[in-house]
């Protein structure tokens, strides 16, 4: 029997790993929004500079820190006055706004940018606004095959500044690389990972020349140790995760460094079980494991403490949702219905935007409209911070539709929050708040299809509004 019962959803799934090795990247942009600032404002490359929330209280909070600034110690927990202290000279960027709210749409197809380059040799999902996975095995296989390292004449330059997990380079780093990645006697899985070293290299070097931003990298034979890696050496840096290194890296790992052990599985591991490493879940075999988590979870765990990992690369450069949603942090918050009311249709101005242009440059439609929200509830004068419950219902097309569903999602959402609640319109000059206060609310759209026929954009205006939703259902 399962001991720990978790939310099924937000559980690992274990999937086998091929018996044919792969090479898979993880490639992540450094100090993202920063390099598009300086990007966009080239007076400021190569200065401090930090990129900050709308907010200004206390100079906004920083989501964005160059490299630059970092070295005066400038975090992305603090607020620009605290960075200023750390970094007289440092340039705070604020985030473009539309609708009163961060204007991601910079940022977004920046990242897009960069994925139409890494797409050119392999398989390339789009993990975040700044994060991919690349498979390039066969990219890899077909170089070992035409030119293996053993034959290459010149090294790249980039790749030749690879880190290789596990090798100890007393000397000149570089010589010592360059000796690994041609050894003759390699094994046929590393001479793969030096071929898929030298295309990453080639990528990196690619989307610096054309965009100008510089990037990090993992390569590896699996998507949890390439993205292990690519945090490993930053920034323009990439590394190499051999299989003979896997042990060593992942022994004395924290717990929740490892994707999906960052929440509440990886907590309850710590606090159940006092695993804090990946080599603390060693002790464990596969059997007792799945007696604790159910079967699929306890072999996902004994897979992962050895970096085992099947998971494929989806081959997605498109977003699987769109979302646009907002914080109202302490006197911020929102204390009644028009209050909300006022912001869903803010927020669902904004996600028509963004499915417009999902139809207009993608050809896809969303089928479900999301409504998360933060909230905290007042009673007898204390503030209770409870998980408010998420809402959907089908996505009906048109600005006006999706607020008037969101705040219907909302109001549900609030009658199940605090089932005792009455949520009638208060009597003209009552003074009396409701007890409850909301933190964030987002509103988001998935399940996205490809429209069954290509509408032409005008086609699309002049039903917006209108009922679109049965095309698709
Ligand atoms: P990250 O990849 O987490 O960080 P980064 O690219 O700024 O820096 P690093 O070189 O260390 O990877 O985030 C990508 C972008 O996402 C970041 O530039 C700004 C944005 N972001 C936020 O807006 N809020 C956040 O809390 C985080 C973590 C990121």
């Amino acid at each position: 029997m399962c001991v720990f019962v978790l939310e099924k959803r937000r559980m690992p799934v274990a999937r086998p790993e091929p018996v044919e090795a792969r090479v898979i990247a993880h490639v992540d942009l450094d100090c993202f929004y920063a390099q598009v600032e300086q990007r966009r404002h080239p007076e400021l490359r190569g200065k401090p500079t930090a990129v900050v929330q709308y907010n200004s209280w206390k100079g906004g909070a920083l989501i964005a820190v160059s490299y630059e600034a970092r070295k005066f110690g400038v975090k992305r927990s603090m607020r620009g006055e605290e960075a200023r202290k750390a970094c007289p000279d440092i340039h705070l960027v604020q985030v473009p706004v539309a609708h009163d709210k961060a204007d991601l749409k910079l940022y977004r197809d920046a990242g897009s940018e960069v994925c139409a380059i890494l797409a050119r040799m392999g398989k390339c999902e789009r993990a975040s606004i700044d994060e991919v996975y690349l498979d390039i095995t066969e990219a890899a296989t077909a170089r070992l095959i035409q030119d293996p390292p053993q034959c290459w004449v010149s090294l790249d330059k980039e790749a030749l500044k690879s880190h290789v997990v596990g090798l100890a380079t007393d000397g000149d780093a570089t010589v010592e690389v360059g000796h690994w990645l041609q050894r003759k006697d390699a094994e046929q899985n590393d001479q793969l990972l030096a071929c898929g070293a030298a295309i990453i290299a080639e990528l990196r070097t690619a989307v610096l020349s054309e965009t100008q931003f510089t990037c990090s990298a993992g390569i590896a034979h699996n998507k949890m140790l390439a993205k292990l890696a690519s945090g490993m050496h930053k920034p323009a840096q990439q590394t190499i995760v051999p299989s003979s290194a896997v042990q060593g890296l992942l022994t004395d790992l924290p717990i929740n460094k490892i994707g999906q052990l960052g929440g509440k599985l990886g907590h309850l591991l710590e606090v159940e079980l006092g695993v804090k490493t990946a080599g603390d879940l060693l002790q464990f075999s596969e059997a007792k494991l799945q007696d604790l988590f159910g079967m699929n979870t306890g072999t996902w765990l004994w897979r992962t403490a050895r970096g085992i990992n099947g998971d494929e690369v989806q081959g997605r450069m498109l977003p699987k949702s769109h979302s646009s949603g907002k914080t109202f942090p302490g006197p911020k918050s929102l204390k009644d219905l028009s209050a909300v009311g006022h912001w869903v249709r803010e927020l669902a101005e904004v996600l028509q935007e963004r499915l417009d242009m999902d139809i207009e440059q993608n050809n896809r439609i969303a089928r479900l409209l999301t409504l998360h929200a933060g909230c905290h509830l007042h009673s007898s004068g204390a503030d209770h911070a409870r998980k408010f419950p998420s809402q959907s219902c089908a996505l009906r097309y048109g600005k006006e539709k999706i607020a008037d569903d969101a705040n219907r999602l909302f109001e549900k959402a609030l009658r199940k929050f605090c089932p005792t609640l009455n949520l009638s319109p208060r009597k003209k000059g009552s003074t009396a708040s409701f007890p409850w206060r909301v933190t964030g609310i987002s509103l988001s759209a998935s399940n996205i299809v490809a429209t069954p026929m290509v509408y032409s954009f005008n086609l699309l205006r002049c039903l917006k509004g209108s009922m679109v939703m049965f095309w698709f259902m």
